[in-house]
């Protein structure tokens, strides 16, 4: 078995809009009720995904949910015609972010030496309190080869969203590594999405070596200035932690167990000076992909719009003239996606494992690729507005976009 890392990204769903729904992700709050553009966002994913098996990095896919949700509305009694917000819950396309899909453990941290894989229940939105059923579907198919373990969610009222609250530092991808959960107590005026319960939880589930695994709080001024999940202010890859000075409570301590358990550590810390915490929030410079090549040099995949904050371009240029873990910084343009508060490294699930234990009909190339964007470009809706999110002829579409795309991936048969 060769262990690689693969990158699992959402295709953004035909139901993309900007319904305001998030509360304590400045970027939602502030686009809510504008017109959104379905298509130019996933053809953006795309781009991203391309642009990333031309790095040389293996990709996945994942699809978007069945929406609007009527089994969901269903079990609430309720219908699309139901009083608000109640049918833009249904209607969220927010199952793109699939970085808040699941917790992963690599085979290489785990008891039994198989890849675990534990559903993230989502519970503190309403609109994203509903994906886990499709999810799981998803990841029972994907990963069925018995080399991976799925594990259903956490029960609420336990906040758990997935790999966004996870990081995880290893020599390489295949050797044992320190896996990090970061929960959150209290986010001032905002939701501590994950709580410290779940991340126990699920660590206990994956069969981890608790000697090698580290529970941190999330800062409360972190989440109060937007960081609603810990990937909007920290990530990791291989032996490098990139973070910044205020994403935790008690760094010292979090950067000294990271030490003893892993001398060849590199943290590259962002000073608050440097970069402050609105700042980075604005940018997304932490939701950036770290990544390491097949050159074995990392780089930093960064939304474009890290380029325009000048205290984020100006560091940027530090870091790669300076001899640090990170050599390289690219930057990907996913707009619609980031005005709600998306940015490259929501948009994906990194799974390590061997590809050939994948399901292939979730595993993606530039052939395939190029399909997609021409399929997207004739099924997706080209825009959407606030007051179409209720129209039976729009549902009709994207019921049907979905179903087709289903089809042309070779999995009309299955139930998803
Ligand atoms: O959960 N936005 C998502 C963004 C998720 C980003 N993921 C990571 N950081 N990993 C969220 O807040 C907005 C939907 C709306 O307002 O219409 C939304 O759900």
């Amino acid at each position: 078995m060769s262990l690689t890392e693969i990158n699992f990204d959402g295709i953004v769903g035909p139901s993309h809009n900007y319904a305001g729904l998030s509360l304590g992700n400045l970027a939602s709050a502030k686009n809510a009720n504008q017109v959104s553009y379905p298509r130019a966002a996933a053809l953006q994913g795309l781009a991203k995904m391309r642009h990333n098996v031309r790095l040389g990095l293996p990709q996945g896919l994942l699809l978007p949910h069945r929406r609007p949700d009527t089994d969901w509305l269903g079990q609430l009694g309720a219908t699309m015609n139901s009083a608000a917000p109640v049918p833009a819950w249904a209607m969220s396309a927010s199952a793109m972010w699939t970085a808040n899909a699941a917790t992963i453990s690599p085979a290489p941290d785990t008891k039994d030496g198989k890849c675990h894989l534990t559903v993230a229940n989502l519970v503190t939105m309403p609109h994203r309190s509903h994906e886990w059923p499709q999810t799981l579907k998803q990841l029972r198919l994907a990963f069925a080869h018995p080399a991976f373990v799925v594990h259903g969610p956490v029960p609420a009222p336990f906040g758990d969203e997935g790999a966004a609250n996870h990081m995880r530092l290893a020599p390489s991808h295949g050797e044992p590594g320190v896996e990090i959960f970061v929960y959150g107590r209290t986010g001032g005026p905002f939701p501590a999405r994950q709580h410290r319960i779940a991340c126990e939880a699920v660590a206990t589930h994956h069969g981890l070596d608790r000697a090698r695994t580290l529970f941190v709080e999330q800062a409360e001024e972190a989440i109060a200035a937007g960081a609603f999940h810990n990937d909007v202010v920290a990530v990791a890859d291989g032996l490098t932690l990139f973070a910044h000075e205020q994403a935790f409570v008690d760094r010292a301590a979090f950067y000294a167990d990271l030490e003893r358990l892993l001398p060849e550590i590199r943290i590259v810390e962002v000073p608050a000076a440097r970069v402050s915490l609105g700042d980075a929030i604005a940018s997304y410079l932490f939701n950036a992909q770290l990544v390491t090549l097949p050159s074995g040099e990392q780089a930093l995949i960064l939304p474009s719009e890290a380029q325009s904050v000048p205290s984020v371009a100006a560091y940027l240029d530090d870091l790669v003239a300076g001899n640090g873990p990170i050599r390289r910084v690219l930057f990907v343009d996913v707009r619609q996606s980031m005005a709600n508060g998306g940015g490259p490294a929501c948009l994906r699930l990194r799974v390590v494992a061997d590809p050939a234990t994948i399901d292939p009909r979730f595993m993606l190339g530039e052939e395939k690729l190029d399909w997609l964007e021409a399929f997207i470009g004739a099924y997706w809706p080209e825009s959407i507005s606030p007051s179409r999110l209720c129209d039976p002829a729009l549902h009709e579409r994207i019921w049907g976009a979905r179903k087709a795309l289903l089809k042309a991936l070779g999995l009309a048969g299955e139930d998803l």
